[in-house]
């Protein structure tokens, strides 16, 4: 362990380490800290995953900590006044605010929005599912469905379990086919590795290939060997084209997965119709590249196949996360070094092998009937269920770390039907589009004074580690840390308001260790749970509770029975974390199928590809709109900070040379962009970064509405893409928004 202060420090100054919460790359930053504040910030050099690398939002981690708008106090609203008050009045109209609307309209009018943030905090991993079941409402609702619940889909009906989501076996694999991500913009995403640039070169350097697909020639692109533009929304068609040469032309081999797979059978007749002369129509890349690739995938050596926003976050979602696993599986690279693996984190056990599978569709949306997916309704028809009169209206919404009035569908209808609600409360540091509309804003402490541990991303890393850090600086005077406000408000949604906060975690720590001391396969099978109980250590209840996963986990010390394995403390004593090891295979245990097998052809999907063949002859040509990330965003909420507002960080109309030459649209000049749903005035960008007949907007932007507080955001608002994404349109599987492939016109703002 490395005590000694950073060399520019002053004196009374000291290093804290703690992984960072901004992306899912979780790279090691160094803090200094004097006099009770953040002095400095750099790449932990000593971190046991990201060895220190960092990006410039990690670097701006202590203005992020520190930017003055922050909220630092509970406040309620009066009309358009806005008063500090103390936390427990806060609570208290948060108590008579939703006891209101339950009473006179039931538990299903209180709807809850749980934003990105909550998978990089502590909090949001231990405590967000548990208020959301608190309601008892169906209307729960996440960014998941902006995002990746196509991938929880696939991964849910082929494995059984849709948080068994493979990753690319970054560091080992000799081919990377990687669609419709930008890890060097975004750092990655459903695969975390911190220093992609660094991974990608060695990969190159090591004699490797890395083929690109997306309709920008990104940062990313331009590392690729081989770079093909193909059409928005169109990956479906390329990857069922693959998938069918390597059936048809007997290039597949699934190795050690031979006896563990059903479905395979039935695979060339379901992708019959997708051809690569077909998908070289639709998608605009030649069949020679198409079989080429197929040829090249299934001789390498090891290869694995990864996709990410731009095959998520589209019209066929769904059938697209299924395609990539499986070309993973008949190239035999699922489960295998250098292939496509499963991860396992220190708070998981493994599993049995088999189970009751994946089912959807428990309940569905009062007003389209869209089926519930791992216990979520659709983003997209939140305003609906809010501006719909008739029983089981949403009356009132809780939003915990979320901004969807600018990152999901129609932000306008949102805005509007958030504003006509009864009641809102919002657990957020920052007054925005979206808290504006709440009575009450709950803010917690800054990330440097809260504790750490990725609960979401050690389940998704590339390579195993174990990282934990306590506060870096001490809570404040008038604080409340976020575990406690999540845990206060399901106690609130429970009907036991004035019941100590720590009972949630007492409930959850008695619940699984009686479990556990049942479980014949547990390290504590019979052992007396109040004897667990007293060994677990850790200076708050939700210290407590981690220690506990840990202790039981994978690599866990088993309450003694393994004694210099993982606990909280050995993680306290390593503060730049464990290294775990690389990943290992881990099928059959991690199946949960009921026939304890892969599911190549799940019935759901199997009927879902009548719709790709429908699409075969959709008609195509108009202007799509796709979205794109930079470096120095991270969607609505890192614009209010000056070193990352500015320069090449814009909110741009991204048009190719000869797109704007036939519209008329010329650098800087003002376009509007219209769609069915909304539109727009931006000021363009001609590039050739990107294909003709595609535009592109990044999301996040519109910091133009009125009493929001984030002065810097405001001076360089952008527009919210957001508008023109419409509600309507949803992979009908993971009821996830189509932000990808939007059919829209684009005419010059003077015009
Ligand atoms: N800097 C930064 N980092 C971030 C974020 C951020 O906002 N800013 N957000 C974080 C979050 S929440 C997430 S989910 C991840 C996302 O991580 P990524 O998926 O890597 O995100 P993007 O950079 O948007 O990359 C998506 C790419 O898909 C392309 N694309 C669009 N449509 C299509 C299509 O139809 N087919 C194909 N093949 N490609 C297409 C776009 O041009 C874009 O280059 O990033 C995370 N990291
Ligand atoms: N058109 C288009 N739209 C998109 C996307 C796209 O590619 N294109 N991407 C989608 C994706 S991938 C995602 S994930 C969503 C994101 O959608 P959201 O999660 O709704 O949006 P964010 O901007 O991430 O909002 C995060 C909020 O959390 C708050 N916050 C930050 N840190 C904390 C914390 O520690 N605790 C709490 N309680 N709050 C905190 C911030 O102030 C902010 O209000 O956007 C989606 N929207
Ligand atoms: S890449 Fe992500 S995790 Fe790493 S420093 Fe940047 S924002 Fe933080
Ligand atoms: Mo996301």
């Amino acid at each position: 362990m490395n005590t000694l202060p950073p060399a520019h420090s002053a004196p009374d100054s000291h290093p804290a380490y703690r992984v960072c919460p901004l992306c899912e790359a979780t790279c090691g930053l160094e803090l200094t800290i004097s006099g009770g504040a953040i002095s400095g910030v750099r790449g932990d050099r000593d971190d046991v995953f990201s060895k220190g690398f960092i990006c410039p939002k990690g670097a701006a981690f202590d203005r992020l900590d520190n930017d003055p708008d922050r909220l630092r106090r509970p406040m309620v609203r009066g009309g358009e006044r806005w008063r500090e008050v103390g936390w427990d009045e806060a609570f208290a109209v948060v108590t008579s605010g939703l006891r209101g609307v339950v009473a006179a309209h039931g538990r299903q009018a209180i709807g809850i929005y749980l934003g990105n943030p909550n998978v990089h905090t502590l909090a949001g991993g231990l405590y967000a599912a548990g208020l959301a079941r608190a309601l008892g409402s169906p209307n729960v609702f996440s960014a998941s469905t902006v995002d990746q619940m196509p991938k929880h889909v696939s991964c849910g009906l082929m494995f059984g379990d849709p948080l068994a989501i493979p990753v690319p076996d970054l560091d080992r694999t000799g081919f990377l086919l990687m669609l419709g991500a930008n890890p060097l913009e975004s750092n990655g995403s459903l695969a975390t590795a911190p220093d992609w640039p660094g991974r990608l070169k060695a990969l190159k350097a090591r004699g490797g290939r890395l083929v690109v697909v997306d309709p920008r020639n990104t940062r990313t692109a331009a590392m690729a060997d081989t770079h093909l533009a193909i059409r928005p929304g169109t990956d479906s068609y390329l990857l069922a084209a693959i998938a069918l040469e390597i059936v048809s032309s007997s290039l597949m081999d699934l190795g050690d997965l031979a006896d563990r797979v059903s479905g395979l059978d039935e695979l060339a007749g379901i992708l019959a119709d997708f051809t690569p002369d077909v998908a070289a129509q639709v998608c605009g890349i030649p069949a020679s590249a198409i079989t080429g690739l197929a040829r090249d995938l299934a001789a390498a050596p090891t290869a694995a196949v990864y996709g990410r926003i731009g095959t998520s976050a589209t019209e066929f979602g769904t059938i697209a996360s299924w395609l990539v696993d499986v070309l993973n599986v008949l190239t035999g690279n699922l489960d295998r070094a250098g292939g496509a693996m499963f991860p396992l984190a220190p708070h998981q056990r493994p599993g049995t092998g088999s189970g009751r599978g994946f089912r959807l569709g428990r309940w569905s949306s009062r007003v389209r009937g869209f089926p519930e997916v791992k216990g979520e309704l659709p983003a997209a028809v939140m305003a609906e269920e809010m501006s719909t009169p008739g029983e089981g209206q949403i009356r009132a919404m809780i939003t915990v770390a979320g901004n969807p009035v600018l990152s999901t569908p129609d932000g306008a209808a949102l805005d509007a039907a958030l504003a006509d609600l009864e009641f809102m409360v919002a657990v957020d540091p920052y007054l925005n589009e979206t808290t504006r509309r709440a009575q009450v804003i709950l803010p917690p402490p800054p990330p440097s004074r809260s504790a750490h541990y990725d609960i979401a991303f050690s389940g998704l890393a590339i390579h195993n580690t174990a990282r934990f850090n306590p506060p870096s600086l001490p809570l404040e005077e008038g604080d409340c840390d976020e575990p406690t406000i999540l845990a206060r408000l399901t106690l609130i949604a429970l009907g036991e308001p004035d019941s100590p906060a720590r009972l949630v975690d007492d409930q959850m720590i008695a619940d699984t260790l009686g479990r556990a001391v049942q479980d014949p396969k547990s390290p504590v099978h019979q052992r007396d749970p109040a004897e667990l109980r007293g060994l677990l250590t850790g200076s708050s209840t939700t210290e407590q509770r981690l220690d506990m996963l840990l202790r039981l986990g994978a690599y866990g010390d088993g309450f003694g029975t393994r004694p210099d394995a993982l606990c909280l403390q050995a993680l306290i004593e390593a503060p730049h974390g464990i290294d775990l090891g690389p990943l290992q295979p881990r099928i059959p245990e991690i199946l949960r199928t009921p026939s304890g097998r892969v599911e190549l052809a799940p019935a759901e999907i199997r009927q879902d590809l009548a719709r790709l063949r429908a699409g075969i002859d959709a008609r195509r040509g108009g202007l799509v709109l796709i979205g794109r990330r930079h470096l120095r965003s991270n969607n609505s909420w890192m614009h209010n900070l000056t070193v990352l507002n500015s320069g090449s960080n814009t909110c741009t109309l991204q048009v190719h040379p000869d797109t704007a030459a036939e519209i008329g649209l010329t650098d800087g000049a003002a376009a509007r962009v219209a769609s069915r749903a909304g539109e727009v005035t931006v000021p363009v960008e001609v590039t050739d970064g990107i294909q003709p007949g595609v535009v592109s907007l990044p999301h996040g932007w519109g910091h133009s509405l009125a009493g929001t507080r984030g002065s810097v955001a405001a001076a360089r608002p952008g527009v919210n893409t957001n508008l023109l994404t419409d509600p309507m349109g949803l992979d009908p599987l993971s009821g996830t928004s189509v932000l990808n492939g939007i059919p829209v016109l684009v005419g010059s703002a003077r015009a």
